[in-house]
């Protein structure tokens, strides 16, 4: 046999093993809501994306299991461009949080198994690492400046070399980002959406004072982040973000919706506190005035809902053009597969910011064995073939479903706000 005739059997062995034979949804509630899907090879070898859309869990399991799942069985694995091409642009219906999550969660499980074919580590595949470690933000928040600066202290006192600050504010009964169980910090409480309230004015006051005191009390030298939640109008945003110059952020995020990205047109024009926007956003057409005018500085759009590593890289290439780092988004309601899929990427992807890091309870953890470490500031993928995590299925059969939804603002007279 000729080393061509070899070759040749090779690959056909290759497309045979990845022949995808099976593909499902876990859907669990470890403490929180998660969807994973999980793709099976003819050569036994499988992959997970996560499938995780927080308050809209069902609508994209069914996509999976409905329209995109039937699509899957039979294809080769390997043809990972291919495969998201044919669900992006075979689609009539094209973006959205559901269809952009399920095609991630496809993507994620697809790049997985390759690497894991490949008997290497995702970020591997990606071209190689970058960095040796990732720099991470946690989150502090208090029910007042002085507790949310104490907070603050105690991750200092943990490593952590970038911390977000929210505090509750006077006169509002329930602030975003702040909750009683500090660190574990959790939006999507109820079945129905909590109505909260919510006043401007009384916020405005108190995020300068905040930042003074942080700066006061921790020094120049640690990264401080602030989370605006889409709250402010385009000139009230352009107002804090010329209060808080003194205190010089990091980042503030999410500043005003974005749905008008030439909001920030008048932000920009007003401050030089940096911007981060996008967590909200599913495809590059969300973001593309907003870097192509280098309005913002990092754009925190995510794996798993803008349809994965395939289309985040496009993102991250088109971003880089326009000196915009990344800064992914990683609350907790982004499962344990997506952080682990982040990780590699972030170890990669050459113009990295920050990455957001909230830690999972234990009861996810759990269900959700991983390979990733943090240390003084920093998370570090670990080098297992492929992303690194895992689920234990019969464990996440023991919690079932339970459905949770995010609150909703209003002004004082019942208008109702953005989230
Ligand atoms: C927040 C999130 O992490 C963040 O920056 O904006 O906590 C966000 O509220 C949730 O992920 C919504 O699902
Ligand atoms: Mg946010």
């Amino acid at each position: 046999m000729t080393i061509e005739d070899n070759s040749q059997l090779r690959a056909e062995g290759s497309v045979r093993d990845r022949e995808i034979v099976a593909a499902r949804v876990i859907v669990t509630c470890p403490g929180r809501n998660f969807v994973t899907l999980r793709i099976e090879t003819r050569s036994g070898v499988y992959g997970l994306g996560d499938a995780t859309l927080n308050g809209r869990e069902l609508a994209v399991a069914s996509y999976l299991q409905d329209h995109l799942i039937p699509n899957l069985i039979g294809r080769d694995a390997g043809r990972i461009e291919d495969i998201w091409q044919f669900f992006y642009r075979g689609a009539y219906w094209r973006r959205g949080p559901v269809t952009m999550t399920a095609i991630a969660a496809v993507d994620v499980a697809l790049w997985d198994i390759l690497a894991k074919l490949a008997g290497m580590p995702l970020y591997q595949m990606l071209g190689g690492r970058s960095r040796d470690g990732v720099l991470v933000y946690g989150h502090a928040n208090g029910k007042d400046v002085q507790e949310t600066v104490d907070e603050v202290g105690r991750y200092i006192e943990k490593g952590y070399k970038a911390i977000r600050a929210q505090s509750g504010v006077p006169g509002i009964k329930k602030a975003y980002g702040v909750s009683n169980l500090k660190n574990a910090y959790e939006p999507a409480e109820s079945e129905l959406p909590l109505e909260t309230v919510w006043n401007t004015t009384k916020y405005l006051n108190v995020v300068p004072q905040l930042f003074e005191t942080l700066r006061n009390a921790h020094g120049p030298e640690i990264e401080l982040l602030h989370d605006g939640h889409h709250r402010m109008t385009p000139i009230e945003a352009a107002r804090l973000a010329r209060d808080l110059e003194p205190y010089r952020l990091f980042w503030l995020e999410d500043a005003t919706p974005a749905d008008n990205q030439q909001a920030f047109e008048l932000i920009r024009r007003h401050s030089i506190t940096p911007l981060a926007v996008g967590e909200v956003f599913n495809s590059i057409w969300d973001a593309k005035h907003l870097i192509q005018n280098q309005l913002i500085d990092y754009i925190r759009t995510t794996i798993v809902h803008a349809g994965g590593i395939t289309h985040l890289r496009r993102l991250a290439d088109f971003a880089a053009l326009h000196q915009v780092r990344t800064g992914f988004h990683g609350a907790t309601d982004l499962s344990p597969v997506c952080m682990g899929a982040a990780l590699h990427f972030d170890t990669w992807v050459p113009n990295f910011g920050i990455q957001e890091y909230m830690q999972h309870c234990k009861e996810t953890d759990d269900v959700f064995p991983h390979d990733y470490t943090f240390r003084e500031g920093r998370l570090y993928c670990g080098e297992k073939p492929g992303h690194g995590v895992d689920i234990d299925e019969k464990l996440a059969a023991k919690y079932p479903y339970s459905p949770k939804q995010l609150p909703i603002a209003r002004l004082e007279d019942g208008s109702m706000w953005d989230w």
